[in-house]
């Protein structure tokens, strides 16, 4: 038993508070408020084992068990002031600014893997071996076992341990998951408290015996570290175990690399407790939408990183008589429910981790009050005034200055602000959230999105003939990189339903799983299945489309599909497309060519029908299900007449 755990006498107050009067060494007559003592002696015994095995391995100086209360945050962010990770923006109430260490700024796919003992229950094996694999990476046990030891071992040394009880969806909901985070970063503790339900209820549902996610996180260490942001990013690993539900993250103290609950649990470790359970674990929005005739409805959408997914759950619609509200942004949990016979949606987080570039007070004003108080940005510029900056926001006041991402003066000759900073702030502030957001049921689902960045070729929108044709069109989903991974450039990458980074096992699986849903109730409605683009471009490479708030054009033609009004359809090879005229775009100026936004050109096509057909032929090979296949060929058939 490591040395702390002897100690019985050993406390949550006199540990976050000593550190914290440690780190204040010029301010010696602050008084840390008091807080509960919530014992590590206490834990429930598979949560306590769990922490006493990585305090073994991480040799923290001390642990802190997490209450989730005011008080303690109070400590946790007087500490990340005095270490110098992050400064307040007087601006906002209670907000803060960070920067990270610059090789530290995005999640980090090829650094990603699902350990599994058979390789195939990973990730699909391609057709060859001269192919090489994108659909995730795999280690073995064995292998993971000797990357752990590399790196662990006293990994968290003269730092505290941070025990994190949180909880995916609303405490006790019956979609709901428990996890337990440990992270050696009070960054990482302060964040997962705004995107997570964290504290005493979890901790009393796991005294009830509950089973939870084990999820470890240390930033680790490596020469010339910044003191206020330690990573080791040529080390860096993120690795799953979904067999035993861990999560084991080293080296990075950024985003989905270490909030461990949103896609390390809720995608990767979730689409296999889903697959298990018979649901779906899925990057998507979930959106409610009221038209004028006072009609509402739910929707999923399931973009890439940074191609729109905060932007459509928060839209301001351009459209009279229309009411959005906001159920979730990123990540969706669909289920089905016996009493409506549909799928039903949570939202399982409590944040958002959204991108900061592009939001304005017109592109998306609900996201910018939503982080007007209570809210973590990370890599923006700062203001001279006390606020952020970032590139697309409307321009700071006369005389305000700019400090960039990097802490250098702005002169406009760079950005001020990383392609992927992120503002980090509480769901339950923005003004458009929605009433049932933290239903523990969820909402039920009429419609399924799919998109991505398109700048050519695919029309605005489409509908799927059926829901094999739909499943087809997910797993045939491709987009422009994003700032959002590591890749490079502005290549058309496939991203199958917008979880190519995210799959927790192996695709061809997950394809049969999403099939399997039609059979698997025999009464179930099943949401109808479009697919979108806002980023399709003119020749001069200009957006044919607004965007924004006038995709609510779009959508209520997707209502009036759910209607059933066939009178608005036209139908493609690829889908049904809205007939001319049928999408409203009144008042728009100028007015937008929607001959061009709706075409379907035959050419690009058929190219695309075959790039999708030997994708999943060399990346899936014979773990593609037969009806996929099928459909490709009916859709290169059409294509051909
Ligand atoms: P992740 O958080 O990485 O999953 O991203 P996301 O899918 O939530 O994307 P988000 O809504 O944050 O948008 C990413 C970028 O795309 C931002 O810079 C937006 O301003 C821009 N964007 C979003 N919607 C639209 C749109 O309808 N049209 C155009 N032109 N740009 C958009
Ligand atoms: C995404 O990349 O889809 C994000 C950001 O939402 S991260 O949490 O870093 O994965
Ligand atoms: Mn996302």
């Amino acid at each position: 038993m490591p040395p702390i755990m002897k100690d019985s006498a050993y406390t949550i107050e006199r540990c976050l508070s000593s550190v914290v009067k440690a780190s204040l060494k010029n301010k010696p007559d602050y008084a840390a408020p008091r807080l509960r003592n919530l014992s590590v002696n206490n834990l429930p015994s598979a949560v306590r084992r769990f922490v006493e095995k990585s305090v073994d391995l991480c040799a923290p100086a001390d642990v802190h068990v997490m209450d989730g209360s005011e008080a303690e945050n109070r400590l946790i962010v007087e500490k990340l002031l005095a270490d110098g990770t992050i400064v307040k923006l007087p601006k906002y109430k209670n907000s803060y600014l960070t920067r990270t260490d610059p090789k530290d700024v995005a999640r980090v796919e090829s650094r990603t893997f699902i350990s599994t003992k058979n390789k195939c229950d990973a990730i699909p094996t391609p057709a060859s071996d001269k192919i090489k694999g994108t659909l995730g990476n795999w280690m073995s046990p064995e292998e993971l076992e000797r990357v752990v030891q590399d790196r662990f071992p006293k990994s968290m040394s003269g730092r505290t341990m941070f025990v994190i009880p949180f909880s995916m969806g609303p405490v006790g909901g019956p979609m709901s998951k428990i996890g337990v985070q440990l992270t050696d970063s009070p960054y990482v503790a302060a964040s997962m408290r705004i995107m997570t339900r964290i504290g005493e209820p979890v901790l009393d549902r796991l005294s009830k015996g509950e089973d939870f996610v084990r999820a470890l996180h240390s930033v680790g260490r490596r020469q010339n570290m910044l003191p206020s942001w330690p990573c080791d990013p040529e080390r860096t690993v993120i690795l799953h175990k979904p067999e035993s539900n861990e999560i084991i993250s080293y080296g990075s103290g950024y985003g989905g690399n270490s909030l461990l609950g949103k896609k390390c649990f809720a995608l990767r470790i979730g689409s296999t407790i889903a697959r298990r359970e018979g649901w779906l674990a899925e990057h998507m929005l979930i959106v409610g939408i009221t038209s004028p005739d006072g009609a509402k409805r739910y929707i999923c959408a399931a973009f890439p990183s940074a191609c729109g997914k905060t932007n459509l759950a928060m839209m301001q619609a351009a459209l009279p008589g229309y009411k959005v509200e906001c159920v979730g942004d990123d990540i969706a949990w669909l289920k089905y429910n016996p009493k409506t016979k549909m799928l039903h949606a949570i939202n399982p987080e409590a944040g958002f981790f959204g991108v900061a570039p592009g939001t304005n007070w017109k592109t998306n004003p609900n996201a910018m009050a939503t982080m007007e108080s209570n809210s973590m940005f990370t890599n923006v510029g700062q203001t001279s005034d006390g606020g952020v900056w970032w590139e697309g926001m409307e321009p700071p006041a006369e005389g305000v200055t700019i400090t960039d991402w990097l802490g250098k003066p702005y002169d406009g000759s760079s950005v001020a602000a990383h392609p992927n900073s992120r503002f980090t702030c509480p769901a339950s502030q923005c003004p458009i959230i929605d009433p049932l957001w933290e239903a523990g049921e969820g909402v039920p689902i009429s419609a399924i999105l799919f998109g991505g960045r398109r700048p050519e070729g695919v029309p605005l929108v489409y509908e799927a003939f059926n829901w094999e044709h739909g499943v087809m069109v997910g797993a045939g989903m491709r987009s422009e990189s994003t700032a959002a991974a590591e890749h490079q450039g502005k290549q058309i990458m496939h991203d199958p339903f917008a979880m190519r980074p995210f799959f927790g096992y192996n695709f061809g699986d997950y394809l049969a799983h999403w099939l399997s849903q039609e059979s698997r109730h025999g009464d179930i409605v099943l949401p109808k299945i479009f697919h979108v683009n806002w980023f399709r471009k003119d020749e001069q490479g200009k957006f044919l489309w607004p965007g924004f708030g006038e995709n609510i054009r779009v959508l209520d033609w997707i209502l009036r599909r759910i209607d059933g009004d066939c009178s608005i359809l036209e139908s493609t090879p690829i889908g049904y497309v809205p007939k001319e005229n049928s999408i409203n775009v009144e008042g728009l100026s100028p007015t937008p060519n929607m001959k061009e936004l709706l075409s379907v050109p035959k050419k690009f096509w058929q190219r695309e029908a075959e790039a999708i057909e030997t994708y999943l032929k060399e990346q899936v090979d014979k773990d593609v299900p037969e009806p996929i296949l099928e459909q490709i060929a009916k859709l290169k058939e059409r294509l051909s007449e």
